[in-house]
C-alpha cells in the first residue's frame, strides 16, 4: 500500500514578534513540496491551513506569555486535526509557522503512542517557561509545554499532560540556551547534541546514537525541525538565526539516516520566514530535506 501523507499548514506568527513567518506554509508549497513527494510514490493530501486568530501583542504581557489566548486556540485546532490524520492511518506533515505550533502537533500525536519520542532539531532548546523566558515568546517554550511545564491553557491541550517524557527527547544542533533551559536540561537529564558534539563526533555518529537511543525506549518519534537548526548561510530565512549551525549536507545526511531507520511517525518543519529569506531559499531547503526524509535517492 502507498504511504499516505496529510499536509497541514499552520500560518502562525504569534509565538514570536517578527512578521512574515505566517507565510511559511505558502513558501513551502510554492517550493514544490507536493510534486516532490508525489515523485516518491507517496499519496499526498493537502488539508490546507489552520485558522489563526489575530495578534494581541500587548495583552498578557504582564504574565510574560505573548498572545497566549490566540496561540492556545490555534494549537487546540491543530491538535485535533493531527489526531484526525492519525486516526485515518496517515502520516501528519506539518508546515509552520513559528515553533509554538509544536505544542499542538505533539498534543495530537502523543496520544497515539505509549512512549512518544521527539527529535528537536534546533539552535534553541525551546525549554523556557514564563518564569525563565527572556522574551515572553511562546515559540521558545513549546518543548517545555510538551513536558507539562508552563501555563495550564497550553499544557492541557488535547486533555492530558505531560505529552512526552524528558528521557524520550533528543535535541540536535543546540547552540543558544538560556540559563533556565540549561538548568532544566540538567535536572531532567534531557539528551542534547550541541554543535560541539556534532563537530567532534560527526553527524553520522550523532544520528547513529540518537536513533539507537530512541529505538530502545520509544514506540514512535515526532521530528520537530526548526530551520534555524541549520547554519544561517544555508537557511537565512528564519527569525532568530544563530551562527555556527548544522550544514545543508549534514542535515541531508541526518534526514537520510532517519529515513533508513524507519523511526519517524510524524514531522513538522517550522520557522520558515519568506520575508527574511533570499529568494525562497529556506523553503527550498525545507522541501529538499523532506525529500530525503521520505526516501529520495540519487541512484
Ligand atoms: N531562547 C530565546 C530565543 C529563542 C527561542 N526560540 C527561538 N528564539 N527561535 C527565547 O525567547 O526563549
Ligand atoms: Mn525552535
Ligand atoms: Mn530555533
Amino acid at each position: 500500500m502507498k504511504k499516505s501523507i496529510a499536509i497541514i499548514g499552520v500560518p502562525m506568527d504569534l509565538g514570536q514578534m517578527r512578521r512574515g513567518v505566517d507565510m511559511g506554509p505558502s513558501a513551502i508549497r510554492y517550493a514544490g513540496v507536493v510534486e516532490r513527494l508525489e515523485n516518491l510514490n507517496l499519496e499526498i493530501e493537502d488539508l490546507g491551513d489552520i485558522e489563526i486568530g489575530s495578534a494581541d501583542r500587548n495583552a498578557n504581557s504582564e504574565n510574560n506569555l505573548k498572545n497566549l489566548k490566540a496561540v492556545a486556540d490555534a494549537n487546540v485546532l491543530l491538535a485535533s486535526k493531527v489526531d484526525g490524520v492519525f486516526r485515518e492511518g496517515k502520516f501528519p506533515l506539518i508546515f509552520g509557522g513559528d515553533h509554538s505550533i509544536a505544542i499542538g502537533s505533539i498534543a495530537g500525536v502523543a496520544k497515539h503512542f505509549n512512549n512518544l519520542g521527539v527529535i528537536w532539531y534546533d539552535a534553541h532548546g525551546d525549554l523556557n517557561t514564563a518564569e525563565t523566558s527572556p522574551s515572553g515568546n511562546i515559540h521558545g517554550m513549546s518543548l517545555a509545554v510538551s513536558l507539562g511545564l508552563g501555563d495550564q491553557s497550553l499544557t492541557s491541550i488535547g486533555g492530558y499532560a505531560p505529552k512526552i517524557k524528558p528521557e524520550n527527547i533528543v535535541i540536535i544542533g543546540a547552540r543558544s540556551l538560556d540559563e533556565g533551559e540549561r538548568k532544566l536540561i540538567k535536572e531532567k537529564g534531557i539528551k542534547v547534541y550541541t554543535m560541539h558534539e556534532i563537530d567532534r563526533l560527526g553527524m553520522t555518529a550523532v544520528m547513529d546514537e540518537a536513533i539507537h537511543y530512541l529505538k530502545e525506549r520509544t514506540d514512535g518519534v515526532h521530528l520537530s525541525l526548526d530551520l534555524d537548526g541549520l547554519d544561517p548561510h544555508d537557511a537565512p530565512g528564519v527569525g532568530t538565526p544563530v551562527n555556527g549551525g548544522i550544514s545543508y549536507r549534514e542535515s541531508h545526511l541526518a534526514m537520510e539516516m532517519l529515513e533508513e531507520s524507519k523511526l519517524i511517525t510524524s514531522a513538522e518543519f517550522v520557522e520558515v520566514n519568506p520575508i527574511l529569506d533570499e529568494r525562497n531559499k529556506t523553503a527550498e531547503v525545507a522541501v529538499a530535506l523532506m525529500g530525503s526524509l521520505f526516501g529520495e535517492k540519487l541512484l
